[in-house]
Parts: structure tokens; C-alpha cells; sequence
């Protein structure tokens, strides 16, 4: 009789044990949800890159983490989105760093002409930046990832041969691109990337200047027919985390995150720089643009125009007590 009293105890509690086991797991999943704010459309690169994030940290954390993902704008825009992760009002944010010049400025270093040659060597080079100067601007956020996008050309509604075609063109562009417009003579007009397409409709812009996915993403080639191959320029990105949030989180989930830093930027390098080549067959076959490409003659004379634009941001930069020099040659090694 005690002998089978202890047998069915024993049974009792291993029974009691293995379903405890069996749903720990369930009862623990979704326990921690997590919103990501993102300005652009869903179709377009930095929310492609947003929702492989978040099924790469939802996989590797055994589904304990939940990310609700916000494209187009629908929890932060692009100009609220640091200050709204910041505040909390959005856990996680992708900010695009050119629609805040003065903000940035060790990082909107990537946007200087400094011949990049693609987003992969872009985002790797922004991130090693990152990491090494560990610039102010982020001290109120933790950095999960960065990336670039390719480097940018002229797309628009005329044909841009020659300095002289481009001389007072209203084309759109944020930032250091908004620099070098204005350097080859353009006008530039800064404003968001999701703003462009009603201005290109409305023509309050004859065309824009930045990577070519866009010409497919934003279907920008329906309108802009032509593109000239400047083959300069990036615009840098950064998703920031708020700082409480991710306080607030297990170790093992931090470490999830960190670990896909680098692979996440590189993967959204890598994404980035397929993309356009879709774009640039899909521009041509569908939407019959024309490519531009500039005679060697012609394209000195255009990167002759740019020659000052380094030289100022460094006077600028030591002004304010940053080793510019060094930060240049650093983005140039880190890019190669
Ligand atoms: C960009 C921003 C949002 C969606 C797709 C994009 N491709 C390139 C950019 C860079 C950018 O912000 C810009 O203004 O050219």
C-alpha cells in the first residue's frame, strides 16, 4: 500500500513537472512587445530591412519577443521620429540622419563626396563610424543597427546631360545631398523622401537626387523618364532603440540584438544594392527611362565642383572640436 502511495505521488509530481515544462514556454511568448516606427511606405528598403529585424529577433529569441511593426509613417514621422523614441512614444525608430543636418554630424559624414562605391561598403563604413566615436548624438538611444543607401543620381522629368541642363533645376534632396545639388549650380529643395511624390506629381519638383530603387519602390520612373549617372552621395540611416526599453530588457534579449547589428546592417547593404539593380532593368523595360552617362570630360567638371564641400565640413567639424581629419580618413579606410 505505501509502496504504491509513493509510486503514485511520485507519478503525480512528474506529471505536475513535465506540464509546467510543456507550457512555460507558451505562457512566457509575446511576453515582451515591442513597437518599431518607420517613415516610409512598407514597400520600400528601410521597412523591407524592418521586418526581417524583426522576424530574425522574434526567431532568435524563442518567440519570448514580439515587434509590432508601424510603416508609412503611422506611429512616428520622419522628422519626429529621434525625439519621438526619445520620449517613448515608439520603442524602436529608423531615422534617416540627412533630414537633421546640424543633429548628426559625425555621421552625416558618410554623406560627403568621398566616392563610396555601394551600400554595403556604405552601411559597414557608417557603422564601424558609429562605433568608434560613439558620436553624442546617440547617448540617448541604443543603436541596433545602420546602413546606407547606394550611392544617388539625378532622376527627372528633363533630360540633365551637361552643368548647364542642371543650372536651376528644382530637384529634391535632404542634407549633404542637398549640398551638392546646390554646388553643381541646382536648386535644391529639401523635404522627406515620402513627401517627393506628391511634389513630383503637383511638379513643385522637376526630380530628385538619391539611390534608384526609389525609381521602382516609389514608382518614380512612371514620372521621371531620364537619370543621370552621378554615382555620388549616401544618405545615412540608424535604428535606435529607447534607452529605458531596452534597460528593461533580459540579457539574453540584449544580446539577441547586438549580435545582429552588424549582420543586419550588412544584410540591408546587400538589399539595397540588389534592389537597384532591379530597378535600374525595371526603369528601362517598363518605363523606358533613359540612363545618362557623362562623358569623362564632363564628369571631372562635376567633380570638380564638389572639391570644397570636404574641406568645409572639416573647417566646420574642428570648429566644434571634432578630429575631422581623422574621421575622414577613417570613412574612407572603413569603405573599402
Ligand atoms: C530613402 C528614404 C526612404 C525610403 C527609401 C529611400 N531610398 C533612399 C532614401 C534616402 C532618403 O531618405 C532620401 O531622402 O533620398
Amino acid at each position: 500500500m505505501v509502496r504504491r502511495s509513493i509510486f503514485s505521488v511520485t507519478l503525480f509530481l512528474f506529471t505536475i513537472v513535465t506540464c509546467l515544462l510543456l507550457f512555460h514556454a507558451p505562457v512566457m511568448a509575446g511576453k515582451i512587445k515591442l513597437n518599431y516606427a518607420n517613415f516610409p511606405p512598407a514597400p520600400t528598403f528601410p521597412c523591407v530591412q524592418m521586418e526581417r529585424w524583426k522576424v530574425e529577433v522574434e526567431k532568435r529569441t524563442n518567440g519570448q519577443v514580439q515587434i509590432n511593426t508601424f510603416p508609412g509613417g503611422t506611429l512616428l514621422g520622419a522628422k519626429g521620429m529621434m525625439d519621438g523614441v526619445i520620449a517613448g512614444q515608439s520603442d524602436i525608430g529608423n531615422i534617416c540622419m540627412a533630414y537633421q543636418p546640424g543633429r548628426f554630424i559625425v555621421t552625416n559624414a558618410t554623406s560627403l563626396p568621398l566616392g563610396i562605391k555601394d551600400a554595403k561598403k556604405g552601411s559597414l563604413a557608417l557603422l564601424k563610424l558609429y562605433e568608434k566615436y560613439q558620436p553624442k548624438a546617440f547617448k540617448d538611444v541604443v543603436v541596433l543597427a545602420m546602413f546606407t543607401n547606394a550611392p544617388g543620381n539625378v532622376m527627372s522629368k528633363v533630360p540633365v546631360r551637361t552643368l548647364a541642363d542642371i543650372k536651376g533645376l528644382d530637384l529634391r534632396a535632404s542634407g549633404g545631398a542637398a549640398q551638392i545639388l546646390k554646388a553643381w549650380g541646382a536648386n535644391p529643395v529639401g523635404m522627406p523622401m515620402p513627401a517627393t511624390v506628391e511634389a513630383l506629381q503637383k511638379g513643385t519638383v522637376k526630380g530628385l537626387f538619391s539611390s534608384l530603387e526609389v525609381m521602382k519602390d516609389f514608382k518614380f520612373a512612371e514620372n521621371c523618364k531620364y537619370v543621370t549617372m552621378t554615382e555620388t552621395v549616401l544618405y545615412p540611416f540608424s535604428v535606435i532603440m529607447n534607452k529605458a526599453k531596452w534597460d528593461s530588457l533580459p540579457k539574453d534579449v540584449q544580446k539577441v540584438m547586438m549580435d545582429l547589428k552588424e549582420e543586419q546592417s550588412l544584410w540591408t547593404g546587400n538589399y539595397m544594392d540588389e534592389q537597384i539593380k532591379k530597378s535600374i532593368a525595371w526603369s528601362k523595360e517598363v518605363n523606358n527611362v533613359e540612363f545618362i552617362t557623362l562623358s569623362a570630360g564632363e564628369k571631372a567638371k562635376w567633380a570638380g565642383k564638389l572639391d570644397f564641400i570636404t574641406e568645409k565640413w572639416i573647417a566646420g567639424a574642428k570648429e566644434k572640436g571634432l578630429p575631422a581629419e581623422e574621421i575622414i580618413k577613417d570613412i574612407i579606410a572603413f569603405a573599402q
